[in-house]
């Protein structure tokens, strides 16, 4: 039986091995929130950048340029790291393709790609994500992309959602980081949401942006989309 597992964080990845594996590359608050949203929007394709220059020179190709840096839009580029930026139509998306760079989930992203298959997961298409891992039958690793290397609730509280949807054909139980990820998810119960008001990113993002983000970050099953990050692009 294929096992889930856990990397609370970017920085501890040194001690994942990921060849074999799928990692399942995760932000909530935002990124991987708002590539799920973006590519549902009829974005034809991503591409993360780790640097702001080289995300913002992506514009002279024809790319709309979406970047964040400590939780506020970057200045002289199309969209900030809202999912909204994608659903308002204020910057039309759809057939557009995205450069991005974020403070946190890009970065994680680029770590990851000693993976077999390393996608983007989010509450918002945690079903799909699951889907996806129960096709593939392979060991999966759960990269949280945190804040600045430190540990982060919401992307934890997402390990522990997958676990829990996948514990009936995934070893949950030999990986301490699954198994307290899957508490973490139980204690949360019913309100995900309402749990997370305590996270430090949650009071980070209340205090730039509205709450109505991370309201729609915990939304399950919205979208049935895996984004694939393979040869720079995702789609
Ligand atoms: O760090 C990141 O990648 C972002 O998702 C952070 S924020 O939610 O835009 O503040």
């Amino acid at each position: 039986m294929p096992s889930i597992d856990i990397c609370f964080s970017p920085e501890l990845l040194p001690l994942y091995d990921l060849s074999g594996r799928v990692a399942v590359v995760v932000d909530i608050l935002r990124a991987s929130s708002s590539i799920v949203t973006g590519l549902a929007q009829g974005v034809t394709h991503m591409v993360p950048f780790s640097e702001l220059e080289a995300c913002r020179a992506m514009a002279s190709e024809g790319y709309l340029t979406a970047a964040e840096r400590d939780g506020r839009q970057a200045e002289n580029v199309d969209l900030g790291n809202s999912p909204f930026g994608y659903l308002d139509g204020l910057v039309p998306v759809r057939g557009r393709a995205v450069a991005i760079t974020t403070t946190n989930g890009t970065r994680a992203l680029h770590l990851s790609t000693g993976a077999d298959h390393v996608v983007v997961g989010a509450f918002l298409n945690l079903g799909a994500v699951a889907d996806f891992l129960r096709q593939q039958q392979k060991d999966v690793v759960v990269v949280c992309a945190g804040w600045k290397g430190k540990f982060c609730l919401e992307d934890t509280l997402f390990g522990g959602a997958l676990a829990y949807r996948l514990a009936q054909e995934f070893d949950v139980s030999s990986s301490d980081a699954t198994l307290a990820a899957l508490d973490l998810w139980q204690v949360a119960q019913p309100d995900v949401a309402g749990y997370l008001l305590k996270s430090s990113h949650v009071r980070r993002l209340n205090s730039l942006e509205s709450h109505k983000d991370m309201e729609f970050c915990v939304r399950e099953d919205e979208y049935n989309i895996v984004p694939v990050f393979r040869n720079g692009r995702i789609e």
